[in-house]
């Protein structure tokens, strides 16, 4: 099974990414748009695993410090045409992402040492009309609170992600 944690994105910042998804195809860009429920901030990549419950032993012992995570800006990166939105201050998720990652080592884990860059990927496989200047995103603010372990799969074929186990700050839930 292959496992990702992420922050996931609350209704109205989910709202506001759809929006400007139309406003963007409406400008006729076109791409692998990622779908309303799988925008998400992954804050730790495990690949292939045989099982969640170990991850989410570890998840457990990391506190989130409650707070706000401001998307503001467009970034393009990778060689897939891949456009996200990110935070321009991105210490409290950059913060996190370290604790899980240190959670996630001491349990056995060992993770890809890829420098991390907190972003929504908006889309991949991005393709704009000659001479489009992308209009400004909205700023999204993403509760810095949920840390949620997700299987990534494909039913019938479509990208899912699929939450096992999540955890508020305080709380856990199986
Ligand atoms: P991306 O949005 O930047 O593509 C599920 O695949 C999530 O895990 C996606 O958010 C994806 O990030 C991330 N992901 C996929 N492969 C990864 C890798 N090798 N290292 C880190 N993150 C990865």
């Amino acid at each position: 099974m292959r496992l990702f944690v992420a922050l996931p994105l609350d209704e109205a910042g989910i709202r506001d990414l759809v929006r400007y998804r139309q406003k963007l195809e409406r400008l006729g860009v076109r791409g692998n748009f990622t779908r309303p429920e799988n925008l998400h901030i992954t804050l730790a990549f495990l690949g292939e695993q045989p099982e969640w419950k170990t991850a989410a032993e570890a998840l457990d012992t990391v506190e989130a410090v409650p707070g706000l995570l401001r998307l503001d800006r467009l970034d393009s990166f990778g060689k897939g045409g891949i456009l996200g939105i990110c935070p321009t201050e991105d210490t409290p998720v950059r913060t996190l992402a370290a604790d899980v990652e240190k959670a996630l080592r001491t349990a056995g884990f060992s993770l890809e040492k890829r420098r991390f860059r907190a972003h929504v990927t908006l889309c991949r496989e991005l393709k704009a009309p000659q001479g489009c200047v992308l209009p400004p995103p909205p700023a999204v603010e993403v509760p810095v609170e949920e840390i949620v372990l997700f299987l990534s799969h494909r039913p019938k074929g479509q990208l899912t992600y699929t939450p096992l186990w999540r955890k508020k700050p305080g709380a856990s839930e199986p």
